[in-house]
């Protein structure tokens, strides 16, 4: 465990080192317990360095067994070294020289997942961000671009399968049971992106043929026996392939593309050089195990990190604080490809959602950061939300200021530009601003200034003169260490609803740039006035999501209910709805915090029954309008003073009023949507099963559990029993039903452990105080283990940010229990143990009782004398 020193990593600091490793010969002889690794690097020094400058190598407890320098014994005054760097004190004088190091690992020891680990008897790596350094000493920043060729030794009968970066280049024969394999990767990449597994799995190949004619042999490898479950994978893989040469003119670059699942790791997948290394959760696929919802992760990630190749490894980062560049962008190319595959407005409220359930508390709280980050202590927790999500939403809008041809003008000339190097978001940005013409350094504050902007709006009407006036004010709210803000340039997109429900036109706008239905603001204030508008508009706005900002608008309820109703844009008609919806929850539960029942308006309890018939409105869309903002949703835009019972009760009671109003036609509807004939993963047909499981929930809280029952026992796909399962555990956690259906799931997903997942969360967030007992005794379950990140994510993670009257327990149990657990994992994995803190990030929100609970418990860990440097970090930043 690397503990914390208190160093701080900034970014003003960036120097360009004064060594290159243009080439690297490495040779692994893998045994569980005694890997040895013998690296041979090709040094180089600057031109502009001095002949004396020592060369400092990173390490991360490692063990040096020889040195040698051009292929003689490293003299002992030559270089001092620890398990954490290695200095060539005196390197030779020469501007080129070759260093061999020796290190010892045992790969069967290392539970923190970096480096080079065993998953389930096969050994491979995870080495982004900094885990290369835990293989070998080497200059691990990601400006260090070399040639890799790697050898491969282990004894067949334990892995008959050996894979590295790049192209295959020579295998063999070694005696006594031992073989061996040569890759080579011509492209020159980063140390992050190295990778390796040896081990025994299956194959499932396919081939792809390129734009320009090549033909590249894919594989995807899985345990034996889960071949058919990676069908789907491979299928999203050729699309992912197909449409990247189409939308963005990225064609594939070695002979070979391979992907391999293992069931230990640390996040979802991992982008290596030919050579992705996935979580096996987000490969493995069929009707009978996975959701819907699981295959279109599928399809996202095995997109996303096909996309890297272009984006990520051809063009690489220049230090970690330009993380962004890679992940932002990369999370925006997967999802136009999803939306491309799928329903585009399904697609972008999707997204929302996301971003706001974690990149919004991310940004409005204490670990809000920059999408570009000027300083960390450790970066392991810098891959957030911010970063991939807020990043991907900074790309759309450069887009939507450019338009769509300048944006691909400019991405065709990052690629030119820019392709074999280490690079910034200044390069990324001049390569726009020279496409379009336009100046984006205001537009840039989006990569350097926290937080999430507020924008304020009122508008008025004068019917005789047809005037228009919108009012619009923006504000950044402060972030630790950002007290004052700049004022930013948002895209605005917007519409004037006439009375017939279509968009307005207008003769002039004037007070602020207004182009293609988006207003510029740059300023404080913008008072932009249309002419030509005779009949009173309702104002759309933010339409499509086109910034990412909140916003509260002046206007009288029947507004939202009338957008609700008739908004040409799918993304804002379903926002007017999410926000009446919001509004009605959170007014209900001051009345039950006040001691009343809560009350609903009738316009509102009809509405869903509406949308639900509309067969104008595709199924997976009417799905998501019916689906009431959660219970964090709604904590969040009450701000303060949470307290989670009564968010919890009135939006159940919110649920039981729709559901009683809705019964008769929500009845009918969920039975005509049962599926006959073959599953099918596609959207349309998930769309059906979203919209029939919407249902379920409101027929469950109206009517009781028996429906669900029933769908329980007849689905023949995970989606549906997924779902009844989890309406029968959290509406009637003690009923004979739920008791019946979770041991019938548990008996038939014995051996599964990716489904055992899903039966460990549908526990861990059912709601209410009994719950923490219940995860302590699921702890037990000789399934369960604290070493295994999807366990841990899927038992204790789920209860600790998806349970909200569970965690936030009044007498603080909840926050007690998180916090052992944190600390137990941390003991051998920091990575997964930080990530589990940062469910603590909204404490001050909470109301005075809870929210000294919860400082407690976090105290309790910050009082720890060792700690990791990932914990310390998260643990300081969020009680600061
Ligand atoms: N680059 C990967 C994410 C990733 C980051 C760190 C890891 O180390 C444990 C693993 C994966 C991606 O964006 O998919
Ligand atoms: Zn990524």
């Amino acid at each position: 465990m690397r503990t914390d020193t208190g160093q701080v990593f900034r970014l003003e600091d960036y120097r360009a080192s004064d060594y290159r490793i243009p080439e690297l010969e490495m040779t692994f002889r893998l045994t569980a317990e005694e890997t040895r690794v013998t690296a041979r690097l090709q040094v180089e020094r600057r031109a502009d360095a001095t002949p004396q400058t020592p060369l400092l190598l990173d390490g991360d407890g490692l063990v040096l067994e020889a040195l040698e320098i051009d292929g003689a014994p490293a003299a002992p005054d030559a270089y001092e070294a620890t398990p954490d760097s290695l200095k060539i004190t005196r390197p030779p004088q020469r501007e080129r020289f070759t260093l061999t190091i020796v290190t010892r690992l045992a790969p069967a020891d290392n539970k923190a997942l970096m480096g080079l680990y065993l998953s389930n008897g096969v050994y491979c790596t995870q080495c982004e961000a900094e885990g290369f350094r835990r293989i070998t000493y080497f200059l691990d920043r990601p400006d260090i671009l070399s040639v890799y060729r790697v050898r491969i030794e282990a004894r067949r009968e334990e892995a008959p399968l050996l894979l590295s970066n790049g192209n295959p280049v020579e295998s063999g024969d070694l005696g006594e049971g031992w073989h061996y394999a040569v890759w080579h990767d011509p492209f020159p990449k980063p140390s992050y992106l190295f990778a390796l597994v040896a081990g025994d799995l299956s194959a499932v190949r396919d081939r792809f043929v390129t734009a320009s004619g090549r033909t590249v042999a894919l594989a995807i490898y899985v345990e034996h026996g889960k071949e058919e479950r990676a069908a789907y994978a491979m299928d999203a893989l050729k699309r992912a392939m197909r449409w990247d040469e189409e939308r963005f003119g990225r064609e594939y670059d070695l002979n070979v593309f391979n992907i391999v699942a293992v069931s230990d790791f640390n996040m979802g997948a991992m982008e290596n050089k030919g050579l992705n290394i996935f979580n096996d959760k987000y490969v493995l696929a069929d009707p009978d195990t996975a959701t819907d919802t699981d295959f279109a992760n599928i399809e996202a990630i095995i997109a996303h990190e096909y996309f890297h190749n272009w984006t990520g490894n051809r063009i690489t980062c220049r230090d970690w604080f330009q993380l962004c560049l890679k992940e932002g962008l990369t999370v925006f190319r997967d999802h136009e490809f999803s939306a491309d595959q799928r329903s585009r407005p399904v697609k972008r409220i999707a997204e929302v959602r996301t971003l706001r359930a974690h990149q919004f508390p991310e940004d409005q709280g204490p670990l809000a950061h920059p999408v570009r980050p000027r300083r960390y202590r450790e970066i392991n927790n810098f891959y957030t939300a911010t970063v991939y999500e807020k990043g991907s939403e900074v790309v759309r809008m450069i887009r939507t200021v450019l338009g769509e041809d300048a944006f691909r003008a400019g991405m065709d000339l990052y690629f030119d530009r820019h392709d074999g190097q280490a690079v910034t978001i200044e390069d990324f940005l001049a390569c726009f601003e020279e496409a379009s013409g336009k100046d984006l350094a205001q537009f840039a504050l989006w990569y350097h200034q926290a937080g999430t902007p507020h924008l304020a709006v009122s508008t008025r009407h004068d019917a005789e003169s047809g005037e228009f006036v919108m009012d619009i004010e923006q504000s950044v709210p402060p972030t630790p260490s950002e007290a004052r803000k700049r004022l930013m340039h948002i895209p605005l997109a917007f519409g004037l609803v006439g009375p017939d429900g279509r968009d307005m036109t207008y003769q002039s706008a004037e007070g602020a740039e207004v182009e293609d239905g988006v207003i510029h603001l740059r300023k404080r204030r913008h008072s932009v006035r249309f002419t030509g508008v005779r009949a009173r508009p309702v104002v759309s706005l933010n339409r499509g999501f086109s910034a990412p900002v909140t916003l509260s608008v002046e206007q009288p309820r029947s507004d939202r209910l009338f957008l609700a109703r008739h908004d040409s844009d799918l993304f804002s008609r379903w926002e007017a709805l999410n926000t009446l919806f919001t509004e009605a929850a959170i007014e209900a539960a001051a009345r039950i915090r006040g001691g009343k029942a809560a009350e609903f308006e009738a316009d509102l309890l009809s509405m869903p029954a509406e949308i639900a018939a509309d067969e104008s409105l595709e199924a997976a869309y009417r799905a998501l309008a019916l689906t009431l903002p959660g219970e964090s949703d709604v904590a969040r835009e009450m701000g303060t003073n949470i307290d989670p019972d009564a968010i919890a009760a009135a939006r159940d009671a919110l649920r039981t009023a729709i559901g009683r109003q809705g019964q008769a036609t929500f009845a009918e509807i969920h039975a005509a949507l049962q599926q006959h004939g073959r599953f099918s993963p596609d959207a349309e047909s998930a769309g059906r099963r979203a919209l029939r499981n919407v249902l379920l929930d409101y027929l469950a809280a109206a009517g009781g559990p028996e429906l669900a029952a029933r769908q329980f026992q007849a689905a023949d796909n995970m989606t549906e029993r997924a779902a009844a399962l989890a309406v029968l555990a959290h509406q009637f956690p003690e009923s004979e039903q739920t008791r019946a259906a979770l041991a019938a799931f548990e008996a038939r997903y014995r051996d599964n452990p990716l489904v055992l997942d899903k039966w460990f969360t549908v526990q861990a967030t059912v709601p209410g105080q009994g719950t923490v007992d219940r995860v302590r005794a699921l702890m037990a379950h000789p399934a369960f283990s604290l070493t295994n990140p999807n366990r841990v994510r899927a038992l204790i993670g789920a209860f600790a940010s998806f349970n909200q009257t569970g965690f936030h327990r009044a007498d603080g149990e909840g926050y007690r229990f998180v916090a052992d657990t944190v600390l137990a994992v941390e003991a051998h994995n920091p990575q997964v143990a930080a990530r589990l803190a940062v469910s603590f990030r909204a404490w001050r929100s909470l109301e005075p009782g809870r929210r000294e609970e919860a400082r407690k418990a976090l105290a309790a860990i910050a009082g720890q004398k060792q700690l990791s440097r990932d914990l310390r970090d998260i643990v300081e930043r969020t009680l600061a």
